[in-house]
């Protein structure tokens, strides 16, 4: 059984096994999550994903995709990078996005990771609408296969937080 936690605050300053990072196909950084993972986290997690890319992601990470890399100096063993859909209103993407919840505990899964911090993929820049990615995300955890012992949703602002409280509720 997962146990499903909400958290309002910087996914940066959680103690977890492993935080996901809500990146895009470069695995260079960012701004949003990304940007702070970095930050904090320090130079080491870009040399590793330098390396990714220099190996088996020659030509980037696939949207929906993830992999993992260390968390440097964040109080985490790993940092699990994945690529969530730019929103479209004309086309459906809620498959990707569900895929990056997926694919990143199947990463989790991997590594042996029992805790496991999401941030509400999608949600910033790429311009998901809050309600239907936490619907997405809560709906994916809950059914997803996986060993994980604790899934932490972590939400940056109030509204998010609403959010996934009432899909959680
Ligand atoms: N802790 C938790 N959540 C955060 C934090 C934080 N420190 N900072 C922002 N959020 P975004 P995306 C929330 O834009 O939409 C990057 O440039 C934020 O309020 O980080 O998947 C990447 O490199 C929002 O609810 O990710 C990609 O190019 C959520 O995290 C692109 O943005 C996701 O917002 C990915 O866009």
């Amino acid at each position: 059984m997962t146990t499903l936690t909400l958290v309002q605050g910087d996914i940066t300053a959680q103690h977890v096994d492993a935080i996901v990072n809500a990146a895009n196909s470069s695995l260079l950084g960012g701004g949003g999550v990304d940007g702070a993972i970095h930050r904090r986290g320090g130079p080491e997690i870009l040399d590793a994903c330098r390396s990714l890319r220099a190996s088996r992601y020659g030509k980037g990470l696939r949207t929906g995709q993830a992999v993992a890399t260390t968390a440097g100096r964040l109080d985490a063993r790993w940092v699990i990078h994945t690529v969530g859909p730019v929103w479209s209103a004309a086309e459906d993407r809620s498959g990707l996005l569900a895929s990056c919840y997926r694919e990143s505990l199947r990463v989790a899964d991997e590594l042996g990771a029992r805790t496991v911090a999401f941030p509400a993929i999608s949600t910033g820049v790429y311009r998901w609408p809050m309600e239907d990615a936490a619907r997405i995300a809560v709906e994916t955890v809950r059914t997803a296969d996986t060993a994980v012992e604790e899934v932490r949703f972590v939400l940056f602002d109030e509204p998010a937080y609403a959010a996934f409280t009432a899909q959680i509720d």
